[in-house]
């Protein structure tokens, strides 16, 4: 029993039209109630032109797309009414369907019915949150794929392997009377983990990468204090957002800028100048710098290319040892030393491509990476490499000789987290997967 939900699919502001959405089991039911034709006996997907009723009071002269289940997005009967594009009109209607029996729903409610009556896996599920969310075009076709069902492709195969010799396993520990059966040994396993992992590693690979192209990096602008981090920020973004001055200590607090590098969103943090200062409110700024550091995805370590390093600048790379980074010198329009190895930019001229084109080049994006599907959300990627621990662990336990049916445990979790990335985990039925593959009835 599928309770009837209403709700407005478009932003609640004055525009053209609105479209509110109703699903359920009494979908037909409800609208027939409040509209002007009898629509609880159609069949097929339709149009229809008509008025939503109120009694005898016209609300609104709308159309209905009237979708028969299964064939509509939520796999339920569902209608999607479009009115008139007034907040007051499109609150009466759904206020009146309310009054005969819907309910509104909740956040989400309407893929997850699509889920539900497996219409969509997760994974597409996951991606119409992306689609709408956004913020590139890149990103956007990149979820686009994984809503077509490129992505759930990629790890039905996987899902398919361990099942192979799971299922092998199974049967010859539930029946081992049946000698027909091929016998399962470690063979079996070491085979299999040695076929996926490389398989794995490589989604994880791509899956990271998406991860980049749908949500961006965090990127952190550190040095010591005049190297010119504020004035690389503007130059950047295009705009005099941070406060450049010739006076060491001008930036306390971190400033924040965003740019789009070919499709790839950096979120970005002018920090104060990091060195040991007796003045508390540059102190404090100086903790958030090293925050930032520590929260960053990638540090830009700015250094003065007019003058020679010193214990300050060795103090700052040390603290960027661990964590990726650019080395980059600034003011090189002032430098005598031409001989700089290494990224050399002027921020105030805005001679800064070579640092664009270093920080793309470290995020190891290429033109194929946008079109290439991928399993890019922590879930999912969490997932991923819960299945390959869970490989890893069954070819050890078949090398140390385990009984087959111990070494079957990992197996078993690697199947159940692969069901899981696709939102299957409660429809498994491994004994399904048995007889799929086997005559064992017979
Ligand atoms: N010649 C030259 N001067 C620059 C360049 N970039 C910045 N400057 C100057 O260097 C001084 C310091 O610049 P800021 O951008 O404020 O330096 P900062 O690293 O943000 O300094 P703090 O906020 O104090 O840590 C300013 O006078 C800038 O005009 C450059 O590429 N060439
Ligand atoms: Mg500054």
């Amino acid at each position: 029993m599928f309770e009837t939900i209403v709700a407005l699919a478009t932003a609640p502001l004055k525009s053209a039209l609105h479209i509110i959405r109703v699903s359920g089991d009494d979908c037909f039911e409800i609208v027939s109630k409040c509209f002007s034709k009898d629509i609880r006996d159609i069949k097929e997907r339709t149009l229809l032109v008509g008025h939503i009723k109120n009694e005898e009071k016209i609300v609104d002269e709308v159309v209905l797309a009237v979708y028969k289940g299964p064939k509509s997005f939520t796999g339920e009967d569902m209608v999607e009414i479009t009115c008139h594009g007034s907040v007051l009109i499109a609150n009466e209607i759904i206020e009146l369907l309310i009054s005969k029996g819907a309910r509104y729903a909740v956040n989400g409610e309407y893929t997850s019915r699509a889920f539900l009556h497996q219409r969509i896996d997760l994974i597409q599920a996951e991606a119409i949150n992306d689609v709408i969310n956004a913020t590139t075009k890149e990103a956007k076709e990149l979820s686009l794929l994984s809503l077509k069902g490129e992505t759930s492709k990629l790890i039905s195969p996987i899902k398919s392997r361990i099942a192979d010799v799971l299922s092998l396993i199974e049967v010859n520990i539930d029946y081992p009377e049946y000698e027909d059966i091929e016998v399962a040994n470690k063979g079996n396993v070491i085979d299999l983990v040695d076929e996926l992992v490389p398989k794995i590693d490589l989604l994880v690979a791509n899956g990271e990468k998406g991860l980049i192209i749908k949500n961006g990096i965090k990127v952190a602008l550190v040095g010591k204090p005049n190297v010119g981090k504020s004035s690389l920020l503007n130059a950047l973004i295009g705009e005099n957002k941070a406060i450049v001055t010739d006076i060491a200590g001008t930036t306390r607090d971190i400033v924040e800028g965003e740019i789009n590098l070919n499709g790839i969103l950096l979120h970005l943090l002018d920090t104060a100048g990091i060195r040991e200062v007796e003045d508390k409110v540059e102190s404090i700024g100086v903790n958030k710098s090293k925050e930032a550091i520590k929260e960053a995805d990638l540090v830009i370590v700015l250094l003065d290319a007019s003058k020679s390093l010193d214990k300050e600048d060795e103090e700052i790379l040390e603290l960027v040892k661990d964590i990726p980074h650019i080395i980059a010198y600034n003011k090189i329009d002032l430098s005598k030393n031409k001989d700089i190895k290494g990224i050399s930019i002027s921020a105030i001229n805005n001679d800064i491509s070579s640092l664009k084109e270093a920080i793309y080049e470290k995020l190891g994006i290429k033109e194929e990476t946008f079109k290439t599907p991928s399993l890019n959300n922590v879930r999912q990627l969490g997932l991923l490499k819960n299945i390959k621990e869970n490989l890893l662990k069954a070819k050890e336990d078949a090398n140390n000789d385990l009984p087959i049916d111990l070494v079957n445990v990992s197996l078993l979790e690697a199947y159940n987290a692969s069901l899981e990335i696709l939102g299957e985990y409660n429809q498994r039925d491994i004994s399904k997967e048995i007889f799929s593959r086997f005559c064992v009835g017979k």
